[in-house]
Order: structure tokens, then C-alpha cells, then sequence
């Protein structure tokens, strides 16, 4: 289990960082929010990306004290970024279950001192398939500190409209799959448009993901949906190129 015990050493000797990627209005382009993907700066192998190391983060309980880190160091960065723009970590299933979530995402706004409205938990589908009533107290608990919560990929789970109504969900963001078939696929498209209205009927933002294209965007406009992320406006970049990034965008 090398791998196993290079991932323990890494969390100890400080080798996760984070990168950002914005999300943007999609009326004014303005940044309102950046969301935080962990990376591993490992000595020998690189940048390694989040998919090569999370599943054994998860298997082996690393994930808490790892998911812990995220939380307290997003919060931290935020509260130094010029303007309010709103920060987004995402819960691993297993972080969402564990005991000491609420906790952990409390001392991270108390420490950074960051408002609150400012931190957006992103999760996924999967957490709502885990026992509804523990799901569902969590996420109240998670709410009750001020903070807001989105559905993250949706629609590429088991996506349910009844976890919508069962779900004090502030946000959906719908996933690249469907954005990047906006133009090509007339079935794409009119999930994307039935998602918004969806979302706009229930009081929620909608964010779409991957958007490459200003074609996409229009066609995101033409569609009242709210906000857009994706390499169209940047690529993830490190925590250092964040105040650079928010003056250029603001
Ligand atoms: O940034 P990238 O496209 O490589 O991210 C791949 C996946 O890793 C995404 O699904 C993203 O949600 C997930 N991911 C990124 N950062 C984190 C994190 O801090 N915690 C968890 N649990 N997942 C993350
Ligand atoms: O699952 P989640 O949405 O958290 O994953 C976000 C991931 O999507 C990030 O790892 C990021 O690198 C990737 N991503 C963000 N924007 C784009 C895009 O425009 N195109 C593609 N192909 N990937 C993107
Ligand atoms: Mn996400
Ligand atoms: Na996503």
C-alpha cells in the first residue's frame, strides 16, 4: 500500500493545494463565485488531479481530515479575495456522513472569519441515496450555519426531482455533459432548458458547467439560466493567481 502511505505523508507534510475556477453571471459576466478543486503537488509524479487519489482518500478515511483541510483553507482564501465573491467546496459522500461535518465547516468560517452566505457546499447525488432523515438533518444543520448548498453533476446520477422537493437546495448545477451538447444535440438542449425552468420555478440558481463556447453561452442566456462555468472563462488556476484573476473579471 505505497500509494496508501504517500497519501497520509502528503496531508501531514502539506502537499494538497488548492486551484480555483470561477463561476460567472452569465448576464453581466461578472465572477460570483469561484469553486475550489484539490489538487496533490506530489515530488516525483506532479500535479496530480483529484480523480487519482480521492477514491483511496475515501477508502481509507483520509477524506475527513483531508476534507477538513479543504473546508478550512477554501474559507481561509475567500476571506482574502477582493469583493464577496462566494466560495464552493465539494463534499465527499463519505465527508457528508461523517460525524464531525458540521463541526468542521463551523470552525473553518469561525477561524477565517468568512460571512457565512460566502461558502456554498457542493454534493452530489449519491450523498441523497445514503439514509434520507440523517441526509436531510445534516443539511438542515449545514443551512442553520448560514451557508448554502448545491447539487453538483446533476443529472448524470441517479437525479431525482423528488430529492428537489425533499431538499433545501439553494443551487443545481447541471452537468458538462449536457452543456457541451447544447448546440448539437436537440436533446441536450432541451434538458438544459427544462433544468432551468425547473430551477428558476423553484427558487434556485442554476449554474452550468463546462461551458467552452460563447455560442453556449448565448444559448445559456437565451435560457435564463443564471450562471456558467467553464474553460470558456478559465481553467482551474492556483490559490496565487486568484487576485489577479478577480481584478481582470470583476
Ligand atoms: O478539477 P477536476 O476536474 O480534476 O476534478 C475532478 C473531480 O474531483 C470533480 O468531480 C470534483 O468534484 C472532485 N473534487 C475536486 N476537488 C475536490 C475536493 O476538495 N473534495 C472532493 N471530495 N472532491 C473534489
Ligand atoms: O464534478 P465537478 O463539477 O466538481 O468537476 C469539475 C471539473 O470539471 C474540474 O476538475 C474541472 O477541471 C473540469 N472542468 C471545468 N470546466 C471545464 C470545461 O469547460 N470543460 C471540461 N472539459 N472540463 C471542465
Ligand atoms: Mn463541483
Ligand atoms: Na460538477
Amino acid at each position: 500500500r505505497l500509494l496508501e502511505l504517500d497519501l497520509r505523508r502528503a496531508l501531514v507534510v502539506g502537499e494538497f493545494e488548492l486551484h480555483y475556477q470561477p463561476i460567472v453571471a452569465v448576464a453581466s459576466r461578472r465572477v460570483s463565485g469561484l469553486e475550489a478543486l484539490l489538487r496533490w503537488r506530489h515530488p516525483e509524479r506532479g500535479l496530480v488531479p483529484p480523480d487519482a487519489f480521492i477514491p483511496l482518500a475515501e477508502e481509507i478515511g483520509l477524506i475527513v481530515p483531508l476534507g477538513e483541510w479543504v473546508l478550512a483553507q477554501a474559507c481561509r482564501d475567500a476571506a482574502g479575495w477582493l469583493g464577496t465573491p462566494k466560495v464552493a467546496v465539494n463534499l465527499s459522500p463519505v465527508q457528508f456522513a461523517s460525524r464531525g461535518l458540521v463541526d468542521a465547516v463551523a470552525t473553518a468560517l469561525e477561524l477565517s472569519g468568512l460571512d457565512p452566505a460566502r461558502l456554498e457546499l457542493e454534493i452530489t447525488e449519491t450523498v441523497m441515496l445514503q439514509d434520507t432523515q440523517a441526509t436531510l438533518a445534516t443539511l438542515h444543520r449545514l443551512k442553520a450555519l448560514g451557508v448554502r448548498i448545491a447539487m453538483d453533476d446533476f443529472g448524470t446520477g441517479y437525479s431525482s426531482l423528488s430529492y428537489l422537493q425533499r431538499f433545501p437546495f439553494d443551487k443545481v448545477k447541471i452537468d458538462r455533459s449536457f452543456t457541451s451538447g447544447l448546440e448539437q444535440s436537440p436533446r441536450s438542449n432541451a434538458i438544459v432548458g427544462a433544468v432551468t425552468d425547473l430551477c428558476l420555478g423553484l427558487d434556485m440558481t442554476i449554474t452550468a458547467e463546462g461551458v467552452e463556447t460563447e455560442e453556449q453561452l448565448q444559448e445559456l442566456r437565451r435560457k435564463g439560466c443564471g450562471e456558467a462555468q467553464g474553460y470558456l472563462f478559465s481553467k482551474p488556476q492556483p490559490a496565487a493567481e486568484i487576485p489577479m484573476l478577480l481584478a481582470r473579471l470583476a
